[in-house]
C-alpha cells in the first residue's frame, strides 16, 4: 500500500500558490496513493464549518474528486483549524482523526499526531491551547457568531505572531522527553507528526531499540510531503511555484 502524508498547508485566499500546489499534488501524487493523510493546520485559519469560505469549497471539492477516485483521505485538526467539522468532512469525503491516532501502514503501528501538544515547553501556548480546546470553550466558540469567531481568531493569530517571534527556538520545537514519553504510552516506533515546520527525519533509541521521528514541513515556500510504500518513507519536497 502506499500512503501521502500532508501537513501545515495554511491555505488561504492570498496565498493562491499553495491552492495550486495543493491541486496539483492530489493529482499527481495523492492519486497514485491508497490513502492522503493530512496532519493539521491545513488551512491558515479555520472558523468554522458554517464559514461561506469559496476556498473551503474548492478544496472540499477536489478532496471529494479524490475520494470518488477511490483514495480514502483523513483529516486530523491543527491549531489553527481545531474548528473543522464533519459538516466540511462530510462534504469533503474525508474522515476526521483524533490527535493523537494509531495507524498501521503495511504492517507497521504508527502513531500520528498534529504536534503542538509535545511543545510542552511553550508554557505561554499550552495554556491557551488548555483554554480553547476544552469541551466547554468549543461549545461556547462554535456559537459565537461568525463576526465574532472572525474577531477574535485576527486577535489570536496577531498575538501569537509578536509572541512567536519573541520566542527561543528550543521553546518552540517539541520537547524529546515528550516525544519519548507518548511513543512509550502507545508502544510505537515511528511518530509522524507536522507543526513545528522543521521536516527532519529523525533516529533514536528507545529502550534499546531504534525508532524514527518524521516531521513534516509547511508549504510556505516548498512543498513537503511524505511518501511511504512497503520499501521506505521518503520525505520529500519541490518548489511551490
Ligand atoms: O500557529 P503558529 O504555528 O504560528 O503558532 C503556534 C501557537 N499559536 C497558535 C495561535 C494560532 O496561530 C492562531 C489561532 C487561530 C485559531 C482560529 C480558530 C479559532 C477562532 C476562535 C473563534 C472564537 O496556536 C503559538 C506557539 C507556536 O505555535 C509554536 O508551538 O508558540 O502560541 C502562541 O503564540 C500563544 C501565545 O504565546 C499566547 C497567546 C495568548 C493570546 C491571548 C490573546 C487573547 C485575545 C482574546 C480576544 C478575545
Amino acid at each position: 500500500m502506499r500512503y501521502l502524508f500532508i501537513s501545515d498547508l495554511h491555505l488561504e485566499a492570498k496565498r493562491p500558490d499553495i491552492t495550486r500546489a495543493f491541486l496539483h499534488c492530489l493529482e499527481h501524487q495523492a492519486s497514485q496513493a491508497d490513502e492522503l493523510y493530512i496532519l493539521g493546520d491545513f488551512f491558515e485559519v479555520w472558523l468554522g464549518d458554517d464559514d461561506p469560505n469559496p476556498l473551503a469549497r474548492q478544496v472540499a471539492a477536489a478532496l471529494a474528486a479524490l475520494a470518488e477516485k477511490g483514495v480514502r483521505i483523513y483529516l486530523m485538526h491543527g491549531n489553527r483549524d481545531f474548528l473543522m467539522g464533519h459538516r466540511f468532512c462530510q462534504e469533503a469525503k474525508c474522515t476526521l482523526l483524533r490527535d493523537p491516532c494509531i495507524v498501521t501502514l503495511n504492517g507497521q503501528r504508527v502513531l500520528l499526531m498534529h504536534g503542538d501538544s509535545l511543545c510542552i515547553d511553550d508554557l505561554a501556548y499550552m495554556r491557551m491551547r488548555r483554554a480553547l480546546r476544552n469541551p466547554l470553550s468549543l461549545f461556547i466558540l462554535r456559537n459565537l457568531s461568525l463576526k465574532t469567531r472572525h474577531r477574535i481568531g485576527r486577535k489570536l493569530r496577531d498575538e501569537s505572531q509578536t509572541q512567536t517571534q519573541q520566542k527561543a527556538s528550543d521553546i518552540t520545537d517539541v520537547n524529546l522527553d515528550k516525544v519519548i514519553e507518548v511513543m512509550r504510552i502507545h508502544d510505537v516506533r515511528t511518530l509522524i507528526h507536522g507543526h513545528t515546520h522543521r521536516p527532519e527525519m529523525h533516529e533514536l533509541m528507545i529502550d534499546g531499540e531504534p525508532a524514527k521521528r518524521i516531521v513534516l514541513g509547511d508549504w510556505d515556500k516548498l512543498a513537503w510531503f511524505l511518501e511511504v510504500d512497503e520499501k521506505a518513507y521518503r520525505l520529500n519536497s519541490t518548489p511551490l511555484a
